[in-house]
Formats: structure tokens, C-alpha cells, sequence
């Protein structure tokens, strides 16, 4: 374990990570500060609490000298390595680790982590269900918006840990060891962080670097980049596919959802398709990763069955809002890739109004042209990626520029007919105009319910 007491800890970023991270090493004896780019005024909620617990803070910038006098340091997951601070003292031979390493020092109990450019949140949800049904004592957390650092001191020898990992936080874990890890998918995503598609694959890879042949690893058998992986795996490799049989692990069959354990091993169908109550194919995927996982933590298929039937969509994924005047309203806020929009598309036929937009991340839009022509009517686009978007997507859909999101929903909702969609799957990061996807997608939520009000007050 790692040793924290009388140690100088340096904690870089000061979200929900940091704020975790730096309550938690100060409890274990560590001398703690915080540094953040952000002003005191910004971060004025928090510092209090951090100041009274003997944490220094530094804010408005990261200092050289504060990063040079530690002995270790904890960076949160949004915080690139090549900050040039990060990078100094690290070349120096500092320890740098991340908030969810810190964590995996400290963690009990078994861990299952999934990654995957998309479907990790609504897989890692799924799985902590189902894990929940069959009476495990559960603990869910990471990237689904609970830093991994708050499940510790629940955490038991009888835990499973259902975390969702990014590739942000991979890129920084040593000895962080799953028994169970899932790949779901990767597609291009995060690239301007990450420099290079292979860079970001690499660091999504790294969810089962320190497993041995004890553990499982699940990959998407139907995702080129994610089944190349099992060549660099020691744990025993299970799949998933939407398109055919596989050795051992899940696949669809006649309609229904089907496992085998072992390539000589009987095939056992766990439920029929219709039972899945979540929207599009990638979906189905992640119902497919879901019943690998669970079934490689031994809970019976029959309490697989009953949990995926009764689970519910989660927030800002492909999230069903309203019906307003026979046009249907989806939030899929969480759509920050090119590869999430797409999906969110297929998963309607046809009459789309798709509103497009955020802060780009280095994606190529012309990737979604073929979607756009068969199923979009039209695209509205918002924030400082606009500009990329028309210029990508013109001549193959119609495009409104709408600037912002009320704008946007305004026009889609004046041009949708009935039997329509108005879809939020922006293809972009939500920053240049809003805190986090979270919020983009309440403020959608909020403008589509004024519009019902607004309706209503017209009617009477
Ligand atoms: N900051 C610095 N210096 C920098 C950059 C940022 O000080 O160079 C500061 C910012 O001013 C801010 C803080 O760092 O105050 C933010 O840290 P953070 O971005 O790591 O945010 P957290 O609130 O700690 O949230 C993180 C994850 N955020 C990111 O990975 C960007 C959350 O994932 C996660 O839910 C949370 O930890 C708990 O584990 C969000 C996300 O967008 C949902 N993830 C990406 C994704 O899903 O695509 C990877």
C-alpha cells in the first residue's frame, strides 16, 4: 500500500477528482495542496472546506516551485501530462499518478472496470445493477461521475467495484488490476489530447496491462480496434458480438441474447431482444458486454434477465425527454464523438432534426455523411465547432446555424413534423458554452418543457 502519512502531495486540478483526492490523502497524513488554473473566485465553493482541513491551495495558475517541492503527485483526469509543470517534474523522476491509481492502491475487494469510447456509462449503470440484483455487495463509481477515491472507505474483501474508467484516467494508472475488464468499443475520440488514434487506443489498452492469466478481459468482437487488443492480453479474452457466434462469451441469436462459457461448453440463451428496454444496436452491445461481465462474476442468468428488463435509460444518453405535438424529443448529450452521434442517428430511420455542435476535438464530421443523407432532415449547428461542421457537411444535409442551443431547439422544434425527432447528439465536447455534458443536456431538457408550456398556453 502505498505509504501517505508525512508525505508532500500535490494535487493537480481541483474538480470533483481533486476535491476527492486531496480530503482523502489529508485524512491518511499526507501534507496536501491543490493547484488549479482556475481563480480563487471560481473555486471560492470549495476552498473553505480545503483550508480547514490544513490544505494549502494555489489558484490562478500552476507554480513550478509547487510542483517541485513534492514527493508525490496526483493529477486529475482533464489535466493533460504535457502541462508544462507535469512534464518538468516528471522528467525529474516524480512520481506521477492519477486520481483513479491513487484509488486502486487503496481499494478492497474485486474490481470490474469497463472502458470503451462509448456505452461505458449506460454498461457500467447496467452492470452495477445487475451485479446489485444478485445481492453482491456493489460499489459503482469513476468516470460515470464518482471519483473512485470516495468508494474506498465502503469498500470490503466481499466488494465488486463497477468502475467506468477513461482513457484520460488509464493514461496515468500503474498497478491498477481488474479481475474483470471490458473494452466495449474504440473509435476516434479525444484526439487532441491524446495526439494520435493509436495513443488514445494505447491508453485504453492499459485497462488490463497488470492482469494475468486469473482474469477475464471482454472485447467487442464486431470493433476492429477493440479485438486487436487481445493480442496484447495476458487474461483469458471472452467476446461479444451483435454479428455472429463467438469462441465464449455473447453473442444474438434468433432474437435472443445467447452466452457460452467455453468454446466446448453448452450455449445458454439468457433473453429474447424485445426484453431489452434501451434504444439502437449499440445498445445491444452493451447488454452483450453486460450479461459477459455478470456471468464472469457468476451471477445467475436469471437475475441477468430481470435486471437488464427492469433498467432504466440513463440521463443525457439517448435519453427520451417528450412528446410535443407528435415530435419526439432525445437527449443524448453524451454524444461528445463523432462515432456517439452516429449511433444515436441509427437508431431512428428517418426524419431527423440533429442538433450538432460544441467544442471541437479534432473529429472528422464527414464521417457521419452518409447517416446524414439517409436519415437527417436536418443538421442545426451550435457553438465554436459550427464553423467545422457546415464547412465539413455541406451540399449532404441542410444545415442551420443556430449559435446556441435555445436557438437550435427553437428552429428544430418550428421545422419538425409529426412523427419527427428533434435529436441532442452534438458530435462535440460541451465546454465553450456550457460547464459539462450534464448541464448541456439539462438545459435541453429545460428548453423542450417550456416548449410544452409554451404549447399549452397557446392551445388554451
Ligand atoms: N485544470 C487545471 N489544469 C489543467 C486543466 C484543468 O487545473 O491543465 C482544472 C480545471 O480548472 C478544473 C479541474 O482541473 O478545476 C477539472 O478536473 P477534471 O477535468 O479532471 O474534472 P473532474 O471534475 O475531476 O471530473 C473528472 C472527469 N473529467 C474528465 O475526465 C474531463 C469526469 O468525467 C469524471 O466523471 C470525474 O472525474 C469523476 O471520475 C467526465 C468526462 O467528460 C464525465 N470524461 C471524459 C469522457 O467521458 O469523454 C473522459
Amino acid at each position: 500500500m502505498l505509504e501517505l502519512k508525512g508525505k508532500k502531495v500535490l494535487v493537480v486540478g481541483l474538480g470533483k477528482s481533486g476535491l476527492a483526492a486531496a480530503l482523502f490523502l489529508r485524512r491518511r497524513g499526507a501534507h496536501v495542496t491543490v493547484s488549479d488554473v482556475r481563480s480563487a473566485e471560481a473555486l471560492a465553493k470549495d476552498i473553505p472546506a480545503l483550508l480547514d482541513e490544513g490544505i494549502m491551495v494555489e489558484t490562478g495558475g500552476h507554480g513550478l516551485l509547487t510542483f517541485r517541492r513534492q514527493d508525490l503527485i496526483v493529477v486529475s483526469p482533464g489535466v493533460p501530462l504535457n502541462t508544462p509543470e507535469l512534464a518538468q517534474v516528471k522528467s525529474f523522476g516524480l512520481p506521477v499518478i492519477g486520481e483513479l491509481e491513487l484509488a486502486a492502491r487503496f481499494l478492497k475487494g474485486r474490481t470490474l472496470a469497463i472502458t470503451g469510447s462509448n456505452g461505458k456509462t449506460t454498461t457500467t449503470a447496467l452492470v452495477g445493477e445487475i451485479l446489485g440484483k444478485a445481492g453482491i455487495p456493489t460499489l459503482v463509481g469513476g468516470n460515470i461521475g464518482v471519483p473512485v477515491v470516495g468508494l474506498i472507505d465502503q469498500s470490503t474483501d466481499e466488494t465488486w467495484s463497477v468502475l467506468e474508467v477513461s482513457s484520460f484516467q488509464l493514461e496515468t494508472t500503474e498497478r491498477f488490476h481488474p479481475s474483470i475488464a471490458v473494452i466495449l468499443n474504440i473509435t476516434p475520440d479525444h484526439l487532441d489530447r491524446h495526439g494520435s488514434f493509436e495513443n488514445y487506443a494505447r491508453a485504453k489498452e492499459r485497462i488490463f496491462a497488470a492482469q494475468d492469466e486469473h482474469d477475464c478481459v471482454v472485447l467487442n468482437a464486431d470493433n476492429a480496434r477493440a479485438a486487436e487488443a487481445a493480442a496484447r492480453s495476458a487474461a483469458k479474452v471472452y467476446w461479444f458480438s451483435i454479428e455472429h457466434p463467438v469462441e465464449q462469451g455473447a453473442w444474438v441469436e434468433d432474437g435472443f441474447v445467447v452466452y457460452r462459457p467455453a468454446s466446448d461448453a453448452s450455449v445458454k440463451s439468457i433473453m429474447p431482444l424485445r426484453g431489452i428496454p434501451l434504444k439502437g444496436a449499440h445498445n445491444v452491445e452493451n447488454v452483450l458486454a453486460a450479461v459477459c461481465a455478470a456471468r464472469l462474476a457468476d451471477v445467475p442468468a436469471e437475475v441477468i434477465r430481470q435486471a437488464i428488463e427492469g433498467f432504466q435509460a440513463v440521463e443525457h444518453r439517448l435519453e427520451y425527454v417528450a412528446t410535443i405535438n407528435g415530435v419526439e424529443y432525445y437527449n443524448d448529450s453524451k454524444a461528445t464523438n463523432v462515432d456517439a452521434t452516429a449511433k444515436a442517428v441509427a437508431s431512428f430511420l428517418s426524419g431527423i432534426h440533429l442538433i450538432l455542435g460544441g467544442k471541437d476535438k479534432g473529429s472528422d464530421y464527414t464521417q457521419l455523411a452518409q447517416l446524414l443523407r439517409a436519415r437527417v432532415r436536418a443538421v442545426y449547428t451550435i457553438g465554436s465547432a459550427a464553423a467545422k461542421i457546415e464547412s465539413q457537411l455541406r451540399g449532404i444535409v441542410s444545415i442551420l446555424s443556430c449559435e446556441t442551443l435555445e436557438n437550435a431547439v427553437s428552429a428544430a422544434a418550428s421545422a419538425a413534423r409529426p412523427g419527427e425527432v428533434v435529436l441532442l447528439a452534438p458530435a462535440c465536447s460541451s465546454f465553450d458554452q456550457f460547464e459539462n455534458y450534464e448541464q448541456r443536456g439539462r438545459v435541453f431538457k429545460e428548453l423542450v418543457s417550456e416548449r410544452r408550456g409554451w404549447k399549452v398556453w397557446q392551445n388554451g
